[in-house]
């Protein structure tokens, strides 16, 4: 009996963990410079791309995303953050510019769109398709 309150503890605590992450923290000065960096390369990613989702692997919000956008036949860049080298200053980066701390992150025609709630709200009420 004690052995499933311990199961589900630690289950609990991993959802929790994957909805929140960290959360945002202060950058130090070597840091912030190479989320500048990042937001140079992110302004210009989303500039030169139609749809861009900043994503994270094993993220079920972003799976979904991902599924809507092929299910309409969309090519998306995604961008994976936590494949990345600096996967938290990106976070961090993509914050400062969008103050959204999770994923999916997603850019339609160079516009902040949101996470994969707005998005699948947005395709319900027939108005994600002519944002596309
Ligand atoms: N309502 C949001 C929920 C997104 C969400 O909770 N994403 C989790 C990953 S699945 C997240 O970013 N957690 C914080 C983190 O990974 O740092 C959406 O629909 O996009």
């Amino acid at each position: 009996m004690q052995a499933i309150f311990v199961v589900v503890g630690a289950l609990l605590l991993i959802v929790l963990y994957l909805k929140f992450g960290r959360g945002p923290r202060e950058l130090s000065a070597d840091e912030q410079k190479i989320a500048h960096k990042l937001k140079d390369q992110i302004l210009n990613d989303v500039k030169n791309n139609k749809i861009v989702m900043y994503s994270k692997t094993l993220c079920p919000y972003c799976v979904m995303a991902k599924r809507l956008f092929s299910s309409l036949n969309q090519n998306v860049k995604v961008v994976e953050i936590d494949q990345s080298e600096n996967k938290n200053i990106f976070q961090n980066a993509l914050f400062q510019i969008t103050k959204q701390w999770t994923v999916p992150n997603i850019w339609i025609n160079g516009k902040f769109i949101g996470g994969n709630s707005h998005v699948q709200e947005l395709h319900s009420a027939g108005k994600l398709l002519p944002l596309l």
